[in-house]
């Protein structure tokens, strides 16, 4: 465990109100759990816009179930990058949509590639892809 450094911060009334607001909003217990949060977010950003940064991403797609031969590309897709991709979940939203959500690990840009390859294949409806790293910079 690291040690805890205390610092002070000053900052305008107003802008600290809408902060405590805004927290509170979203359930946090302290200012400073608040404060660390948004740190390590704008740490992992900050990482995250180089190239080649080791990443580990969740990537959901929901794609249309009747679309010919979808499923068999997007699996193609998913071999050809089997050294990128950790794991695949598959649930059958209703009788037409399926979605998929693919865990992977990797450079950030090759992530990035294939992310894209199976978010623009035709027939997929909507692709979100969240990136984040493992940690090691914070
Ligand atoms: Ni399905």
């Amino acid at each position: 465990m690291d040690k805890i450094r205390r610092f002070g911060v000053s900052i305008e009334e107003s802008l600290a109100g809408r902060f405590d607001e805004h927290i509170r909003g979203e359930g946090y217990g302290s200012r400073s759990e608040a404060l660390r949060d948004l740190i390590r977010e704008h740490l992992v950003l900050d990482q995250l816009s180089l190239d080649g940064t080791p990443a580990v991403a969740s990537l959901s797609l929901v794609y249309d179930h009747h679309q010919r031969e979808l499923h068999q590309t997007l699996n193609h897709l998913q071999h050809d990058h089997h050294e990128l991709i950790i794991s695949t979940l598959h649930v059958h939203i209703d009788h037409d949509h399926c979605l998929e959500v693919i865990i992977l690990r990797g450079p950030n840009t090759q992530i990035k590639a294939v992310a894209d390859r199976l978010m623009s294949t035709r027939g997929v409806k909507h692709g979100k892809l969240t990136l984040t790293t493992s940690g090691e910079y914070f």
